[in-house]
């Protein structure tokens, strides 16, 4: 840093200080941005929501189409639940394991989907689904892409919770190369516009404990479905 006698010290120290800080708002595509520990202000209103939802429908491991247990388990709330069988990816109005409705979205989860979104340059997003997954260590989500949506207009808003994880974030073909993102407790990555159909997917999460949420990584995902 050249010394600049002109330049009053207070603004020097924040100069200085500048290129170390971590940016609050990264820009990983043409439309789609991590944005670091922008729900950590949210925290604690989002957990007690979170048990009374997985009160009324507790993770469970869903079989793919081709068979295979999912290592992640899932859960939603909202209008809309992304199930998964024998007989096709689909999103419903109920929970097939409890034939009862979804538990409705709480109003902090939606408005923090919201204010992501504002954030990434998408106003008045009206997400009507959260699926939420558990990761616990070796889970992982392989390259996939988000496709079972009524309409692909409105972005994607994916919250991270509890221990890291390493996103792939990839291409419009699946060969394409990926990124890798590091994603934290707090983080939120928006997607949507020229980016909404990139493959992406979660490397196996590592061993560990997270304070708040043990050995567990717990991701929300807001969509408009319907
Ligand atoms: C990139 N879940 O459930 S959403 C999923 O960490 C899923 O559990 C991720 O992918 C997880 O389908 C977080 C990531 C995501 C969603 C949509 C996208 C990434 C995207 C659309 C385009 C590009
Ligand atoms: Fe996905």
């Amino acid at each position: 840093m050249r010394y600049d006698p002109m330049s009053p010290t207070t603004l020097d120290m924040f100069a200085d200080a500048e290129p170390e800080q971590q940016p609050r708002r990264e820009r990983i595509g043409e439309q789609s941005y991590v944005l670091r520990g922008f729900a950590l202000p949210w925290l604690e209103q989002l957990l007690p929501e979170l048990e009374a939802v997985l009160a009324a429908a507790p993770f469970r491991q869903m079989v793919t189409p081709g068979g295979f247990t999912m290592s992640v388990a899932l859960s939603s709330c909202g209008t809309w639940g992304w199930t998964t069988d024998r007989s096709g990816y689909r999103y419903t109005r109920h929970d097939p394991q409890t034939g009862q409705p979804w538990p409705k979205m709480p109003q902090v989860f939606f408005e923090l989907a919201q204010a992501a979104a504002r954030e990434a340059g998408f106003a008045d997003f009206v997400p009507d689904s959260c699926l939420i997954n558990r990761y616990i260590p070796g889970a992982k989500m392989s390259l996939h892409q988000d496709k079972d949506e009524g309409s692909y207009a409105a972005p994607i808003v994916s919250v991270s919770l509890g221990l890291p994880a390493t996103f792939l974030f990839g291409g419009f073909e699946r060969g394409d190369k990926s990124q890798r993102i590091g994603l934290l407790h707090g983080d939120i990555v928006v997607w949507g516009g020229v980016d909404r159909l990139r493959y992406h997917g979660v490397l196996p999460i590592k061993e560990g404990y997270h304070p708040r949420l043990g050995g567990q990584r717990i991701n929300f995902t807001f969509r408009t479905a319907g």
